[in-house]
This record gives C-alpha cells, sequence and structure tokens, in this order.
C-alpha cells in the first residue's frame, strides 16, 4: 500500500528536478486538483515537473522505494476523472508538460519520434511542416498531450480511416514502476520478436509505468477533400448512407459524425459563431468528409454524386458540401462545439458507448427509450463517431428541473445502458477509457478470466501499487 511522503522524500524529489521542476504552494497545485468535468477534487503534496527521461526515473526510483503514489499527468482533458489525484493528499502529481520537444521526423519513413508533453496539435504541425499528416484529431487537440492520448488510447472523428491512437504507436519509451527504462522507441512496421511488451501502456492510463516519448506513424498528406452536412429521417438511414459511402468511396472517407436535430440547436443556441447551414431542419445529420491523394478536385464531385444518388432514393433529406475551407471548418465547428453547448445548458449525464455498426439503429431506439423512462426530467441527445459505432449517449436536464433530482438517477441510468449495450455486443467505454469514473464498471463487467490478467499484469510491472492507484484497476 502507498503511503504519504515524509518530508525527506519530497526534499529528494524536489531535488530530483531542481528548483524550477516543482510546486507546492496551495495556489500553483490547484490547477492540478480537478479534472475536466469536475467529477473529482483531489489533493496533493507536490507536483513535479520534469523536463527529461532521466529526471521521471529518478521520480520513480525514488518514489518506489519510499512507496509513494504517482500520478501522471497530461492536458487533463480526459472524461473519467484519470489524471486527478484522490483526496488522502499523499498522491504526488506527474505533470509531463515540460517534455514538449519534437526529438525527430523521418519523412522518408513516415514516422516522428515526440516527447509526451507535446500537445497533440503540436504532433499534427510537425508532421504538416514535413509535409505528413498524424490523423488523429480531437476537439480537445490544442490542450491535450500525446502521452495521454496513448495512455488512454484516444479515439476521436479519424478513426474510421486511419484506427484509434494504438493503431498509430509505432514505438515507446515508457519509465517504469520501479525506475528502469523500457526504450522501445522503435520505428519499424514490422518487428516480430516476441511479446509486443511496448503495447501494454496504450490505454494503461499511468497505471503501469509512464510513457515519456512516442514514435508515431504518419501518412501522405491528402490532396483534396470534400466535407458535406446532410440531413436524413432517421439512424437507420444514416447508416444506409454510410453503408453506400464506403462502397462507393473505401477507406477515403475520413470522418462520419451523426448529430440529433437537438445537438445542433444547442450549439447555434449556445456557441458564437455556429450557425446550422442547412435551409430546412433534419431530424438527424451526418458531417462527413471523404479524402483523397490526387489533387484534381475529384473528391467533391464524387461526394456530389453519390449524395445526389441517394437522395433521388429519399434517404438523404438535405445536404450541403462545403464550397471553401471555411465552410467545411465552419461544419466541422457546429460539430466540435456540442460537448461545450451541451455543458452550457445544464447537467449532464454521459455515456460513451460503441456497438457494432449495424447495431446502432437499435441502441438509438432502445436507449432513448430507457432513458426517458428513468430520467423523465432528461432529454437523449446522442450523438458522435456512428462511422466507428461509437456514440456519445449523453442525458441533459431539461431546463427548470431539479439538477440533484436529475444526478440522482446516475447510476440506475448507467446500468441500464451498459446492460442494453453489452446485450448488443458493445462496449461500455469505446474512447473516454476507465479511470476513476467507470473503474467499478470495468470489474464487474469484464470477463473474469480477462481481469484476472489485468490484475497479474499490474501486480508484475507494479508490484507496490504505486502507478496512479484506484484508476482503472480499483
Ligand atoms: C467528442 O466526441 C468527445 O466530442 C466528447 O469525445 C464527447 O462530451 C462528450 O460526451
Ligand atoms: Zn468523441
Amino acid at each position: 500500500m502507498p503511503r504519504a511522503p515524509d518530508c525527506a522524500t519530497l526534499l529528494e524529489l524536489k531535488a530530483a528536478v531542481g528548483a524550477s521542476g516543482w510546486l507546492d504552494s496551495a495556489a500553483e497545485v490547484a490547477p492540478y486538483l480537478d479534472d475536466f468535468r469536475r467529477l473529482f477534487h483531489g489533493a496533493t503534496p507536490l507536483v513535479l515537473l520534469p523536463q527529461s527521461t532521466g529526471e521521471v526515473a529518478q521520480i520513480l526510483r525514488l518514489c518506489s522505494r519510499d512507496e509513494v503514489a504517482v500520478v501522471p499527468h497530461g492536458g487533463n482533458t480526459g472524461y473519467c476523472g484519470g489524471a486527478t489525484p484522490d483526496e488522502s493528499g499523499s498522491q504526488i502529481v506527474l505533470s509531463m508538460r515540460r517534455m514538449n520537444r519534437v526529438r525527430e521526423i523521418d519523412p522518408a519513413n513516415f514516422s516522428l519520434i515526440v516527447e509526451a508533453g507535446c500537445t497533440l496539435s503540436v504532433v499534427q504541425a510537425a508532421a504538416r511542416a514535413a509535409n505528413r499528416l498524424f490523423p488523429l484529431s480531437l476537439g480537445s487537440e490544442g490542450s491535450a498531450q500525446i502521452g495521454g492520448n496513448i495512455a488512454t488510447n484516444a479515439g476521436g472523428t479519424a478513426v474510421l480511416r486511419y484506427g484509434m491512437m494504438r493503431d498509430l504507436v509505432l514505438g515507446l519509451e515508457v519509465v517504469l514502476a520501479d525506475g528502469r527504462v523500457l526504450p522501445a522507441l522503435g520505428k519499424l512496421r514490422k518487428d516480430n520478436t516476441g511479446y509486443d511488451v511496448k503495447s501494454l501502456f496504450v490505454g494503461s492510463e499511468g497505471t503501469l509505468g509512464v510513457i515519456t516519448a512516442a514514435s508515431l506513424k504518419l501518412f501522405p498528406l491528402p490532396a483534396d477533400s470534400a466535407t458535406a452536412l446532410v440531413g436524413v429521417q432517421s439512424p437507420a438511414q444514416a447508416l444506409e448512407l454510410l453503408v453506400r459511402l464506403r462502397g462507393s468511396a473505401g477507406d477515403q472517407i475520413t470522418a462520419f459524425e451523426l448529430l440529433p436535430r437537438r445537438a445542433v440547436e444547442l450549439a447555434v443556441q449556445y456557441i458564437d459563431g455556429v450557425a446550422d447551414p442547412l435551409a430546412d431542419a433534419a431530424h438527424w445529420y451526418v458531417l462527413v468528409e471523404i479524402s483523397a491523394s490526387e489533387p484534381d478536385g475529384g473528391a467533391t464531385t464524387s461526394l456530389a454524386e453519390e449524395l445526389a444518388a441517394a437522395a433521388a432514393q429519399s434517404l438523404v433529406s438535405d445536404a450541403i458540401i462545403a464550397a471553401s475551407l471555411a465552410q467545411a471548418e465552419a461544419m466541422w465547428k457546429l460539430r466540435e462545439s456540442i460537448p461545450a453547448a451541451q455543458t452550457r445548458h445544464g447537467a449532464s449525464l454521459k455515456h460513451d458507448l460503441s456497438v457494432p455498426i449495424s447495431a446502432l439503429p437499435r441502441l438509438i431506439d432502445r436507449g432513448t427509450a430507457l432513458a426517458a423512462r428513468i430520467v423523465p426530467d432528461g432529454e437523449t441527445i446522442a450523438y458522435g463517431h456512428a462511422g466507428d459505432g461509437n456514440l456519445h449517449f449523453n442525458v441533459s436536464q431539461r431546463p427548470g428541473s431539479e439538477r440533484a433530482a436529475f444526478l440522482a438517477k446516475k447510476a440506475p441510468l448507467e446500468d441500464a445502458l451498459f446492460d442494453l449495450t453489452e446485450s448488443l455486443g458493445g462496449s461500455f467505454s469505446a474512447e473516454h477509457g476507465i479511470g476513476r469514473l467507470r473503474a467499478a464498471q470495468l470489474a464487474r463487467r469484464t470477463d473474469p478470466v480477462e481481469f484476472s490478467l489485468m490484475r497479474d499484469l499490474k501486480r508484475t510491472l507494479d508490484p507496490k501499487g504505486i502507478m496512479n492507484p484506484g484508476k482503472l484497476l480499483a
């Protein structure tokens, strides 16, 4: 069991990072104590800001020796409280923000090596400067750090074409709980030399070690793209459109996001500069993006043809194809504004569900009926990455209803929605991870053999239980 650090340990930890590498006053540590959604509020005696892998290794050697718990902290944009210390005041926070160098770009190998504290937008920009694409794309990319993206196996809006974070990792440098460094920063697409040890750290949420750097895959920059906002009558129609587009455009489809009318209304109502570009209101909207490698404008033509053919069969009620980059950006702003708009609208109960894509309409129909029964003072706003079978099945408090009574429905609603998802062959956490928020559900819903393997791995890699205790495996 980890214990609170004594004064001597705190002094040694401060010495490991030098005078500018730590914070311990109440005002300085305050930003590290709340998670992004303000679900948890913790305490810490010390925030460390290492600048090198060597410093992280020294910190973990000391923490392991004295059995002090460590909470790795990236951009603090996670949804499950994975980077927030607990309330005990005994856990050290390890901020990665000063480890933010781009170590290498290898355009011919389509790869780059970056430190964990680089924000996702810095990684994207470094790739673009070398005429390459790093495809992970998230609403919070300006502050989310790549180390956190890897530790939580982030998803986002380009998964349909390029996969999740896990699919983009070629190699990792990781400091283990005892301070040893795993130097697995390879740049190879092919390397069949035994167990893929580094992959254990992708999605491990800081519970097995600290990711300090990553070697990542790059892709050719698309030369052409087309973005459209499409009105459809139902999720089933959206699904049919997806199947048609995949048949015709293949893996040129980079994004396929589903939005209900209510989500569009909230974004327009609460977020400055957001407008609904379609003349007629539709029940549902699809934001679709395709990209191509030839710079001849073919993407727009083929998307227009496909949408016209779908409209001729009454599959699409209305559609607008962006005529400029600014219009495409406006469509993405509408989509990316939905979480903020929902927050401004009032309390919400959030669920990050995935099912086989073919089961999405059933998830929406049955889930909406369950939510209406369990939370009559809420309204379902289910939106997101339909092309990946992933919906943010969120229920918002209706204006004028009582907040505490609404929030009291959290547990029964969660159980009902997770049971439904399981019955459809789905996952209760598609892309947001487990953190502290979903640890009890993980223990309850994971197959016992798989769960005991997870615990065995944890014991092997972190025998003293100092790595982010209380998260993922609580
Ligand atoms: C998104 O897709 C994020 O916008 C946030 O994953 C989802 O707020 C949410 O539930
Ligand atoms: Zn999402």
